[in-house]
């Protein structure tokens, strides 16, 4: 993708604070990637509740489907607006339509973004883009703030936070702005296992947690919040596991009758590859989860180590982005033939990388 050269920062979080400061009696828009997910939650919300700290209006869009574990996240006083159609509809609210500012956290990619682009459209002048990701769309804001060496969004959103509210770091914000930024971190890596998680990640952590953050609720609540139908999902996901190349890769298939039977979103399969990854040979593992009869759903996790699979490159040539060990692509074409696709770039990954 031509674009990924030119997605970087091009602005500096201090300069992000001090325009949102400025903006007066207007509206910012707050948004985030499609089926939000911890880190999107997190950076959305706390942004949200810290300008509101300072008087500041602003509003947050969340696009699609909208994980019932992370209900709890959002409180009575936030101002939210769901966009669960995915048909941007959402967007003629008022709030919206007058918005003096347009903040998209977590991502930079259309794709990800897909409903809100008709309203996004001729706004990048007055959008900004706090990201981590490696690979987005320049053209969508005219400020970007994309720091791929954070661990989350969160990470950055903890350091402008505090500069919107004139703390002197994360470790000055109120509880109900460290909490979402907390719960960011945590899923982004892993609960501080993955390996992002760095000296910066754990000292923001840190500090978000003398900010009086229950951390054992926000573990409680989100790793230990599935539905019973998660057991039914995971007898199905399991069915559909195989592991290849010396039992170093795996791949696991979700048919749409197997998320229909188990009474589960397509959006809601976050973590199922932990239960192969664990196996101790198993370097890497997709998880592909069919969305329609011609459309598939691919996320891959590597583990790390000398020759660990850049999962971001595989994701990266079949259209999609993310992390060098979490990433994930949409494919053209049904279940059988993202399989194969898969499995034969798995093959190459391991092979073009085996010591
Ligand atoms: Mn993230």
């Amino acid at each position: 993708m031509s674009e990924t050269k030119t997605y970087e920062s091009n602005t500096t979080l201090e300069a992000i604070a001090q325009d949102l400061r400025s903006v007066g009696d207007g509206t910012v828009v707050i948004t985030t990637h499609s089926k939000p997910d911890g880190d999107a939650l997190g950076s959305t919300l706390s942004l949200h509740r810290a300008l509101r700290s300072i008087g500041v209006a602003s509003v947050v869009v969340y696009l699609g489907y909208f994980p019932e574990r992370f209900e709890y996240v959002v409180r009575a006083d936030d101002d939210v607006l769901y966009d669960t159609d995915e048909s941007g509809s959402v967007f003629e609210d008022e709030r919206c339509a007058g918005a003096c500012r347009v903040v998209i956290c977590d991502t930079g990619a259309r794709q990800q973004v897909r409903s809100a682009l008709g309203y996004l459209e001729g706004k990048a002048a007055i959008t900004t883009i706090v990201d981590h990701h490696r690979s987005g769309d320049s053209d969508l804001a005219a400020h970007r703030h994309v720091d791929i060496t954070a661990a989350a969004a969160c990470v950055s959103l903890a350091e402008l936070c505090a500069h919107i509210v004139g703390a002197k770091d994360a470790s000055g914000l109120t509880e109900p702005i460290a909490e979402p930024l907390y719960l960011g971190i945590g899923t982004d890596t892993g609960w501080f296992r993955h390996t992002n998680t760095d000296p910066r990640t754990l000292r923001t952590a840190a500090s978000l947690l003398e900010s009086g953050v229950d951390a054992d609720r926000l573990v409680r609540m989100s790793e230990y919040g599935d539905p019973p139908g998660r057991v039914e999902l995971l007898r199905r996901a399991l069915n559909g596991t195989r592991l290849f190349c010396d039992n170093r890769a795996a791949i696991m298939k979700l048919h749409m009758i197997d998320l229909e039977a188990a009474g589960i979103e397509a959006g809601d399969t976050g973590g199922l590859v932990d239960v192969v990854r664990s196996v101790r040979t198993v370097e890497v593992v997709a998880l592909l989860v069919e969305i329609s009869d011609a459309r598939v759903k691919v996320s891959m996790r590597s583990k790390g180590g000398d020759h660990a699979v850049n999962v971001a490159a595989i994701a990266n040539a079949m259209g999609g982005g993310g992390h060098f060990h979490a990433a994930g692509a949409r494919v053209d074409g049904d279940l059988a033939y993202a399989d194969h696709l898969v499995e034969r770039m798995l093959t190459d990954a391991i092979e073009s990388g085996a010591s």
